[in-house]
């Protein structure tokens, strides 16, 4: 029976905390290579993520969104996706955006202030979308999209739990099941909507049980086991692609995860929630569980973890030190690089403020 096909509320796990083995679970069948790039990609997005919120501190990079504590969901499920198929992340997403062929440096030139990391020309990723679930009815698009074209390209898009409470969510959801979208609508709920907790965001039991109103199916899965993740993703991206008779091609996804660090580095979530409570979920960490589940099966040792350490050290480096390296944005690039073809009203505000800097100097404008 497909992992898909169970009760919402019934969680889909592989390893357990420790890293073994749950009783009837089977494990995904990754070669050695692949379940090694995913350990690294996991250590990597970690890596990545204590420098940034680093460099933030040091002033140099604007606010940032932590996603320590959801590598696991991340990495495992970019993938399942083919070359061809498309990701549409929320603005946490940067380690499955690296694992789908976005450049540490490209999010990094975002997160700086500079526009052009949005310049996605190459890539099936969407820009990082800041208002919160409005990605969700542009994956459904994608999706509407790739039938007219007659394409079988899939589509995985991300979001949070707070993202459940806005009509873009019911809306998106809602005509990929009537429209039969080949998405996968990817629920990382990670406990916390900036200060809001899970229980206030919604009555339902689970977020996977709100698939049953649009007619698709709900699962839920322990977003920090990466196997897990990974197998329910592929799954789901099959179904998307090729579903068997009477199966529709869309399913929400609820990853059960936690954000171990702040909302973003403008936030302090010591003010809304407990010590204990970070502290037992940092005990179901999914890089020490994937890390403990490879070594028993000899695939990692000592050795391998510290070349896998030096390597995503140095390639965060070399990647921050890219990024230092570009020449500053001019104010102009604000406007660009979301549109194919700029839109009248952005070539509008882009004029205005063109004229306001001919009227008075930058130092001025920026002083008010
Ligand atoms: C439409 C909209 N309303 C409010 C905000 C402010 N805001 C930014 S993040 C956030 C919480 C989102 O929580 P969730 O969907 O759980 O995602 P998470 O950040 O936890 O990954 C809010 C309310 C916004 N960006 N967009
Ligand atoms: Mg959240």
């Amino acid at each position: 029976m497909s992992v898909l096909e169970r009760d919402p509320h019934e969680r889909v796990r592989v390893l357990d905390e420790d890293g073994q083995v749950v009783d009837g679970a089977t494990v995904p069948d990754l070669s050695e290579e692949e379940f090694v790039e995913m350990y690294r990609s996991m250590r990597l997005a970690r890596h990545f993520d204590q420098r940034a919120v680093s460099l933030q501190r040091q002033g140099r990079m604007g606010t940032y969104p932590p996603l320590s504590g959801q590598e696991g969901a991340q990495v495992a499920s970019a993938m399942a996706l083919g070359d061809e198929d498309w990701l549409v992340p929320s603005y946490r997403e940067h380690g499955a955006a690296y694992v789908h062929g976005l450049t540490l440096e490209g999010t990094l030139r975002y997160w700086m202030g500079d526009e052009r990391g949005n310049e996605l020309r190459d890539l099936r990723i969407f820009p990082v979308a800041v208002p919160i679930a409005s990605q969700i009815p542009h994956a459904t698009g994608l999706g509407m999209a790739a039938q007219h074209r007659g394409e079988d390209d899939v589509s995985i898009c991300y979001f949070g739990d707070g993202a459940t409470s806005e009509g873009d969510f019911h809306e998106g959801l809602n005509f990929a099941g009537v429209y039969d979208t080949p998405t996968v609508f990817f629920c990382n709920n990670n406990q916390w909507a900036i200060s809001v907790p899970r229980e206030k965001q919604t009555r339902s039991e689970t977020i996977a049980q709100k698939a049953v109103a649009y007619g698709m199916e709900g699962v839920q899965v322990d977003g920090m086991d990466p196997l897990a993740v990974y197998q329910v993703a592929t799954e789901a991206v099959e179904k998307a692609r090729n579903p068997e008779e009477g199966q529709l091609r869309p399913t929400l996804v609820e990853a059960v995860q936690y954000r171990f660090g702040a909302h973003t580095t403008a936030d302090d979530p010591s003010v809304y929630r407990e010590d204990e409570e970070v502290e037992e979920w940092k005990a179901k960490d999914p890089i020490p569980r994937l890390e403990r589940f490879l070594r028993d099966r000899g695939v990692l040792d000592d050795e391998r973890v510290a070349a896998i350490t030096e390597s995503v050290e140095d390639e965060v480096a070399s990647a921050i030190e890219t990024a230092e390296g570009f020449e500053r944005p001019g104010p102009d690039t604000m406007f660009e690089h979301v549109y194919a073809e700029m839109p009248k009203r952005l070539e509008e505000q882009r004029a205005y403020l063109r004229r306001l800097r001919e009227e008075h100097d930058d130092d001025e404008l920026l002083e008010h």
